[in-house]
């Protein structure tokens, strides 16, 4: 590798050539090996720089620059209303919105994620038609249309974060089943809708309603009518916390279509597969759902550590609910290249913690040698993500990584790597890294 091609040019080009300089060996697509010795030499050579903070660098670690946006999978979308956001998957669509892409207060339509399990059903051509009900534990079952909701309920307008619950699994090791998220399957919105709450106060929840279950116009893979593509639900009480809602605009505008028009669920703090699109049914049940996602190791955790990559036990698992707490650095990019005699850098990003409130976000410079504590707002409103900017030192040139870790109102911090390692890949919440060079 020459330097004048660069290091990070160089990585997004042709990345297992760059992982079998670094590494001197092909890891292949989504598999990292660890940096030897030589590799750090080789790593060094290639940024064309020195590596300040090199001193700090343990055994076995792999450089934020090699370990994301390394898969040469991801291409950007092309839709209409869309970003250039990243598609790891086209059948069915599966789209991730890059951490730098996520750095709006408040995330836009156009570069929202996209997760679908099916294929969208048509676009209506009069969404006020469009229907959905509320049945099974109820008094009296309600059937209304997109136009009936919002002439006959109060609707709210709130910031909820949305996120996959499998956001983080590639960073799972070994890899487990599932789409291979970065840190991207999440956005905020504001989402307008009428509070699930108030719909059930309609219909009259009976006493021996305990949970509820989701339906959607989507279509199985297979096209087959009879298949479900997914149908999860959650305990009573969320369906009945004010920040539940069923909506009807996001950001001031229709719902794209791709994101679940006319009307979805939006459950925030929780696996976005809660959040039902292209909403057409809310079974109320009188015991857990038992529909599609709701059985086998489909967003469940382990109660007791398991050995990553070994056989499971389903007995040992537990639904997974709130979202543990993540934080990204929306500026700069993974990958920046700064101008020489660059030595400081304002950071931006932002943060959740499922149900919980973020206390604090740290960010480090030197490999988590020190850490200094960064500006964090409040959410606009619970549910609501929390912006964060900071600024600090680069003491001279060469290749840095700027990490950034959240710590949820309760204590709980974001770990350094992975953990709590389960068969389809939930929860993993580690550190975001982003490399940046500093020209010399
Ligand atoms: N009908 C339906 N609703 C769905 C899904 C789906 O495949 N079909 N995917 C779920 C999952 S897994 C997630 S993470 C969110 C993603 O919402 P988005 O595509 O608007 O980002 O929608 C959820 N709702
Ligand atoms: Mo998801």
């Amino acid at each position: 590798m020459t330097r004048e091609r660069g290091f990070f040019e160089l990585y997004r080009d042709d990345p297992e050539r760059a992982d079998a300089i670094v590494f001197g060996r092909r890891t292949g697509i989504g598999r990292r090996g660890f940096l030897q010795g030589a590799g750090l030499t080789a790593m060094s050579a290639a940024v064309g720089a020195l590596i300040p903070f090199a001193h700090n660098l343990p055994s076995g670690f792999i450089p934020a620059a090699f370990a994301q946006g390394a898969a040469p999978g991801p291409k950007p979308l092309k839709m209409d209303g869309k970003a250039e956001i990243m598609v790891i998957q086209e059948r069915p669509l599966n789209a991730e919105t890059p951490e730098h892409m996520l750095d709006d207060d408040v995330t836009p339509n156009a570069k929202f994620f996209i997760r679908n399990n099916g294929l969208p059903p048509d676009a209506p051509s009069d969404p006020k038609a469009w229907k959905f009900k509320i049945d099974g534990e109820v008094n009296t079952p309600l059937e209304m249309s997109m136009g009936e909701l919002e002439s006959r309920f109060q609707t709210v307008s709130l910031k909820l974060q949305l996120e996959c619950g499998g956001n983080g699994r590639s960073f799972f090791s070994p890899e487990t089943r599932g789409n291979q998220w970065g840190n991207g399957a999440v956005g905020c919105a504001e989402w307008t809708g009428v509070r699930l709450r108030d719909l059930l106060q309609a219909a009259g929840v009976k006493s021996s309603a305990v949970y509820t279950g989701h339906y959607g116009a989507d279509v199985h893979l297979s096209g087959n009518p009879q298949q479900v593509t997914i149908s999860r639900g959650m305990r009573l009480a969320k369906a009945m916390d004010e920040h539940t809602i069923v909506a009807v605009r996001m950001n001031g505008a229709a719902i794209p279509h791709i994101n679940g028009g006319p009307v979805r669920l939006v459950v925030p703090g929780w696996p976005g597969s809660l959040s039902q699109k292209w909403l057409s049914r809310i079974w109320i049940r009188d015991k857990e759902h038992d529909g599609s996602g709701m059985g086998g190791f489909a967003y469940r955790t382990m109660k007791t550590p398991m050995v990553p990559g070994g056989k499971a036990d389903e007995k040992d698992t537990q639904i997974l609910e709130s979202m543990p707490v993540r934080s990204i650095i929306s500026n700069p990019a993974n990958g920046a290249e700064l101008a020489d005699g660059t030595r400081q850098i304002n950071l931006r990003g932002a943060a959740w913690a499922g149900d919980k409130s973020v206390q604090s976000v740290h960010v480090s410079t030197d490999f988590g040698s020190t850490w200094q504590p960064t500006r964090l707002s409040a959410p606009a409103n619970r549910y609501a993500w929390q912006r964060w900017t900071a600024t600090v030192n680069l003491p001279s040139a060469g290749y840095y990584e700027i990490w950034s870790r959240a710590t949820d109102a309760d204590g709980k911090m974001q770990p350094h790597v992975a953990g709590g390692w389960n068969p389809q890949g939930y929860g993993s919440n580690p550190f975001h890294r982003v490399a940046v060079l500093v020209k010399a």
